[in-house]
């Protein structure tokens, strides 16, 4: 019998999942269902319900359980041996939340197969729908806890990131505010990752210490519940919350609807889910620090392990919990691919005509600089969208397609030195990594080799492996992390590019004019306080 283990990523899109076989490292299934193709009847935009609001958004966790169904009836029917897995794990889109009443808890332990999820779990919501990290309607709350625990540093040094309206906690707040009575019928409180986690254990789940940081209610340091903000953030919280856990922690064997109706293994454990972040961290590999991550997406991340807790005190940037059970840093661009094709889009190129424009300037772009915040930004924190120009003619296609992927590239070298940690290799993702000319201003700007790595799934991967961690740990194993991840997160072969000893030299002064005309622009009102 083979040793299999499931990783499964319940994304804002769509759900997927990876399993691997620990005896040859290889992934031996990947599937994916699209929640807007699949189950088109929650009439779901790119996974999301849109309110008149723009600032609200929400998805329907319903279809989230619909989803699983579908993907193990999905593996069922494509022959997946089901019955060699041993240990499941899953990966949430972070911050989203679930609200349960006091039926949940029994619903969840008799699941019945000869029922679908959708008619097990449909009485046991007590809000409808689910605000997701994409909601930005909790400024006021936002404010109001980060207030109580002393403002900024303080609250970044509580909980490790500043409140940030996407945060469950401020989400909890408003919910509070403004639907008393529903937050009063709340029994438990799910993130997704958790509420996932419970559906496959039978069992209300813990929250990780991953994704439990991103909720401006868990103290950083202790990684337990911290009690001035949940007193912050809603009454009687602390009893709503499931307890906190580490991400290894196996919650119990899988629940029988799923060994009875897709032939899962009776012993089968399901263990903690994790936020998709700290998934990804040991679905790239990223185990010792200095190895970072940049996915270069609709947003930008910048991501990898620390060992030690630093935050930032600026509040910019989040400190979560990794699985591995160290800390893992995070900053997140939102004028990120988006900013690029608006440049792009200007001067009526496409993606190959962009990487011909930004080859067309020399690095340094001759002094031009770009503050490129099409949209509030969050790092830094800009508040008034707006378009900065610093010995730059907006004629000047090249320039001014360097000057944005350089800016990009320097604000992550600015803003990242919070974390303290000189980046020795950076691993490159997402639909931006394919250009070998913003590599090659990443590598010169970063003064550090970058690797690209295809990873379409990493989340996905991170939790499977999470997944075989833990299994290995409940069984009397100590896994070192590296040979857990051994084979599965190689970059692409020869895809090394190598900082240019010269050009970094001219980076190394233009990062200084860049950070001068950030202040200049921040302290003219773009910024956010
Ligand atoms: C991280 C964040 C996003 C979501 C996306 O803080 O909000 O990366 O996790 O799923």
């Amino acid at each position: 019998m083979a040793r299999l283990f499931l990783g499964l990523d319940s994304s804002t899109q769509s759900l997927s999942a990876i399993v691997i076989d620990t005896d040859t490292r290889r992934i031996v299934y990947e599937g994916s269902l699209g929640f807007d193709k699949t189950l088109t009847h929650y009439g779901t935009r790119n996974g999301t319900l849109r309110s008149p609001d723009p600032l609200v958004v929400h998805s329907p966790p319903l279809m989230w359980a619909e989803a699983l169904d579908v993907l193990f009836g999905q593996m069922k029917k494509e022959g997946v041996p089901l019955g060699d897995i041993l240990a499941i794990s899953g990966s949430g889109q972070q911050h989203g939340s679930v609200y349960l009443n006091d039926r949940a808890a029994d619903a969840l332990a008799k699941l019945n197969p000869a029922k679908n999820l959708v008619e097990n779990l449909r009485g046991v919501f007590s809000r409808a729908t689910s605000p997701i990290w994409m909601d930005s309607s909790t400024s006021a709350e936002c404010a109001e806890i980060r207030e109580a625990l002393g403002g900024v540093k303080a609250t970044a040094q509580q909980t490790g990131s500043d409140t940030f309206e996407r945060f469950t906690g401020p989400q909890i707040r408003k919910f509070y505010k403004t639907e008393t009575a529903s937050y009063d019928n709340t029994k438990s409180i799910a993130l997704v990752s958790s509420f996932m986690a419970s559906i496959l254990a039978g069992k209300i789940a813990p929250i990780d210490h991953g994704d439990g940081a991103g909720m401006n209610l868990m103290n950083i340091q202790s990684k337990t519940w911290h009690p001035d903000a949940l007193e912050a953030t809603a009454p009687n919280l602390n009893a709503k919350l499931p307890p906190l856990a580490e991400s290894w922690k196996i919650i119990g064997k899988v629940s029988p609807y799923f060994v009875t109706k897709y032939g899962l293994n009776p012993d089968a454990q399901a263990l903690v889910w994790s936020g998709d972040n700290p998934c990804s961290v040991i679905g790239l590999g990223l185990i010792e620090e200095g190895n970072v991550a940049v996915s270069l997406g609709t947003s930008y991340t910048y991501f990898g392990c620390m060992k030690q807790c630093r935050v930032d005190e600026r509040g910019e940037g989040s400190v979560f919990g990794a699985p591995t059970g160290d800390y893992m840093t995070l900053i997140c661009y939102t004028n990120g691919s988006l900013a690029c094709e608006r440049i792009r889009d200007q001067y009526g190129l496409d993606w190959k005509g962009f990487n011909r424009m930004i080859l067309a300037s020399p690095p340094g772009n001759n002094g031009g600089i770009l503050l490129p915040w099409f949209e509030p930004e969050i790092v830094p924190r800009v508040n008034k969208p707006g378009i900065h120009r610093f010995n730059l003619d907006p004629k000047d296609a090249a320039a001014n397609c360097r000057a944005i992927v350089e800016a990009q590239t320097m604000s992550m070298r600015i803003h990242s030195g919070w974390m303290q940690i000189k980046p020795t290799r950076i691993y490159a993702t997402g639909g931006g990594s394919v250009d070998s000319a913003i590599l090659q201003i990443m590598a010169d700007v970063m003064n550090c080799p970058v690797f690209r790595i295809e990873v379409s799934k990493s989340a996905a991967l991170g939790a499977a492996l999470r997944a075989a961690h833990g299994w290995l740990v409940h069984n009397g194993d100590k896994p070192a992390w590296p040979e857990v991840v051994a084979g599965f997160t190689d970059p692409i072969p020869n895809s090394e590019v190598k900082p240019n000893p010269t050009t970094v030299r001219v980076y190394d002064k233009l990062v200084e004019q860049y950070a001068q005309r950030e202040q200049e622009a921040l302290g003219s009102g773009a910024g956010w306080r």
